[in-house]
C-alpha cells in the first residue's frame, strides 16, 4: 500500500512538472500595428509542439523560419529554389496551424521567423 502511494505522489509529480504545450499567439489590434507575435520569443522542445494560434480579426499569418534547409518538405514547393524554411506553419486566419519541421532543430538555438503574409512581424523560437 505505501508503495502504491509513493507511486502515485510521483505520478502526480510527473504531470505537475510536465510543461504546457507552447502555444505563439498572433493577437493584433489594428491592421496597422502588425510588428511581431505574442510572446516575442517561446521556448519549445525540439520536435515542438509549437502552434501559431492567429486571434487577429479575419486577417491571416503564418510562421516561416528564417534558417532555411534541404527541400525535401511539403512546404518547399511554394518557396524559390534554395529558400525552403527549416520550420513552417501555414497561414491561417482565426485559428491554429501547428509549426512542422521543429524534429530539424537543434537543442540550445534559438531561431527567428517571420510572418509569410506581413514579413516585418518577428518573432522567435527557443529550442530547449
Ligand atoms: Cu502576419
Amino acid at each position: 500500500m505505501k508503495r502504491f502511494i509513493v507511486a502515485l505522489a510521483v505520478g502526480a509529480l510527473l504531470v505537475a512538472v510536465a510543461p504546457a504545450r507552447a502555444v505563439v499567439a498572433v493577437a493584433i489590434p489594428s491592421a496597422e500595428l502588425l510588428e511581431s507575435f505574442v510572446p516575442p520569443v517561446a521556448a519549445t522542445a525540439k520536435g515542438g509542439p509549437f502552434f501559431l494560434l492567429n486571434t487577429d480579426l479575419g486577417i491571416e499569418h503564418s510562421i516561416v523560419s528564417v534558417a532555411k534547409r534541404p527541400e525535401n518538405k511539403p512546404w518547399c514547393d511554394q518557396f524559390d529554389v534554395g529558400q525552403c524554411p527549416l520550420f513552417y506553419a501555414e497561414a491561417v486566419v482565426q485559428g491554429q496551424s501547428e509549426v512542422l519541421g521543429l524534429e530539424n532543430t537543434a537543442s540550445g538555438r534559438t531561431y527567428n521567423y517571420y510572418c509569410g503574409v506581413h514579413q516585418r512581424m518577428t518573432g522567435a523560437l527557443h529550442i530547449l
